[in-house]
Formats: structure tokens, sequence, C-alpha cells
């Protein structure tokens, strides 16, 4: 059985899925696909149905289960939708563009009493992060004491207004930190460089370890993902992902890819196969809808932090047992 798969939203992220799905995904296939611009529509469908809307797209009988990769502010309405149809749906983080409409996904998933969301925080599907994890769990290097992140774009994306830095950026690592730790964060202090760019994030988790993280969107030299666990008998850090080292001009070194399709490529293909298999199974793994509204409101109450004091006390409405 092949899994018929519909994509809503074929820019950079959407346009990647519906290349792995048609060619890397075993056991889906790509039976439409939807986009504002047409053309583009057109050019990621190579072939398969391309729809004129993406509520006709949700609703086909051709269609079995969705993948939303369209701009942030329709994320939560388009999930809903699946919701309604019955359909699982993977859906590109972050779940929604604030925390009451992640919560208003949240309760509609727990009046189904049943789990068809996954939001697509693929450094879960990382086998660097996933071999800090299990090093951090079997004990590797005793007890977490310090997380730092750096997350750096080598420019903001063209699409990015106001406080995606925290709401489209930091989310990841809110996402991977509460993963990796196993806690959950309890408070936040937020510095800001000139004009805004880098952040400078911490966190502390309920387990009074310290998340520190940088957010620099406009870093320059190329798109750089790194974090080091810090234990109380060694550390863990991601090694860097570039595979080869290159001379030249005088000088030599890793290579850093311009965006993070490339730095995730595996990670993207693994968590679409996996994501696959479990609408097969009909278990979904990966970050729930419950992980996603605490990584939007987590972003959403550190965004007020920086126009305030830059502190805050983190505060999450308590998790429904449908995510035990
Ligand atoms: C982008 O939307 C992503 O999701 C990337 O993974 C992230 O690193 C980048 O900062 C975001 O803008």
């Amino acid at each position: 059985m092949s899994v018929a798969v519909g994509v809503i939203g074929t820019g950079v992220m959407g346009s990647e899925h519906a290349r792995l799905i048609r060619r890397q995904t075993p056991g889906a296939h790509l039976a439409g696909v939807f986009d504002a611009d047409g053309a583009r529509a057109q050019a990621a469908a190579a072939g398969a149905p391309v729809f004129s809307d993406p509520r006709s797209l949700i609703a086909s009988n051709h269609i079995e289960a969705v993948i939303i990769a369209s701009p942030d502010a329709t994320h939560a309405e388009l999930t809903l939708a699946c919701l309604e149809a019955g359909k699982p749906v993977l859906c590109e983080k972050p779940v929604a563009s604030s925390a009451a409409e992640a919560l208003r996904v949240v309760q509609a998933e727990v009046a189904l009493k049943r789990r068809l969301i996954q939001v697509g925080y693929m450094r879960r599907f990382d086998r660097g992060y996933q071999e800090i994890k299990q090093i951090k769990d079997e004990g590797g290097v005793g007890a977490t004491v310090l997380l730092h992140n750096v997350h750096r774009n080598a420019r903001a994306p063209e699409w990015f207004t106001g406080p995606m830095a925290v709401t489209n950026s930091f989310v990841h690592e809110i996402d991977i930190s509460r993963w990796l730790t196993g806690s959950e964060m309890v408070s936040a202090h937020v510095a800001s460089g000139p004009g805004g760019d880098p952040l400078m994030i911490t966190m502390r988790t309920d387990r009074d370890e310290i998340v520190s993280t940088e957010v620099y969107m406009n870093a320059a030299y190329g798109y750089h993902v790194h974090a080091e666990l810090v234990g109380r008998q060694g550390t863990v850090a991601l090694a860097p992902p570039s595979l080869t080292l290159r001379n030249k001009d005088r000088t030599g070194g890793l290579s850093y890819p311009e965006n993070w399709v490339p730095r995730f490529a595996d990670a993207y293909r693994r968590q679409l196969t996996d994501w696959i298999s479990a609408v097969t199974t009909g278990t979904l793994v990966g970050a729930s809808a419950w992980d996603g509204y605490v990584a939007s409101s987590i972003a959403e109450q550190i965004v007020a932090a920086l126009a305030n004091s830059g502190g805050t006390t983190l505060k999450c409405t308590p998790r429904p047992s449908l995510y035990d």
C-alpha cells in the first residue's frame, strides 16, 4: 500500500517535502499539491494534480495524509481542517502563529481523542542530536547541568518579519532542548544585540539546568547550528556536519551550507520516512501538537520579555493526558 500525500505550500520547505515524497519516501506517493503561486505548484507537483485551494486538497478522496508548509500564519487553520477531515497531518513548525491558536489546535485534537498531528521539528530526526540524546539518556556524561545552542543563519530569509527570529527560528531550540534534556523550561532571559540581532536567550529548566542559545539571523558566513550538552562527568557536542575540509586561496577549513535544507537533508528524509510508517500504523512519532503548543507559547512569552525587562517566568497550560 502507498500513502497518497498532499503538500500545501511549495516554497523552500514544501518543494523539498514534495521532492522527498516523490523520490525518497518508501510507501508514499505525491497525490496533490497546492500553492498560491500556480507556476511554483506545477513545478513541485512534477505531474501530480495541482489543486486550486488548500481546503479542496484536504477534503479530496484522493488524499490520505497532508503536509502543511505554507506561511506560518496559515498553519493552525489548515491543521484544524485536517483534523475535521480525519487526516494525519505533518505541519511545518510553528504549529500556529500564537499560543492561543496553538492551544485551539491541541484542544481540537484532544476532543477527537486521537493523535493525527505531527509538527515538523525535524532536528529530532538528525543523527547527531539523536546520538547526544542517547549518550545523555544512558548516563554517558553524568547529570546534565548545561546545554549550549548556537543557531546562525547566513541572512534572515526574505519573508522574515517582526519577532520571527524567536517564533520561527528559536522555536527549534525550545523543542530540541526539551527533547534532549527531558525537562520543561520554567524561566527565560533574553538579551538583544545591536539592532536586535543576535539574541542571547537563556532558559532554566525544572531540573535547574541552564539552556543558552545564540540566535544570529545575519551571521554572513553560512548556516551553522551547534549544540553541546554539558554533564557532571563530561560533555557531548554535535560534530561539524561538513564531510570534507577544503584548502583554497591560502586558507583551509570546513564549508557551511547556505541554509537549513542541505544541513538537515538527512533529518528531513528520515522524518518523512518515519511519518509515513507512523501514518500506516496509526502511532505518530516526532513532536506532537502539544510540543508545538509549548514551543509557540514559550516563544510568545520570550517575545514579550524582549519588549520588557528581558526576564520572564514561563507558564504553559497543563498537559492533556492524550500526550502522556
Ligand atoms: C527556518 O524557517 C527553519 O525552520 C530553519 O530550520 C531555521 O534554522 C531557520 O532559522 C528558520 O528561519
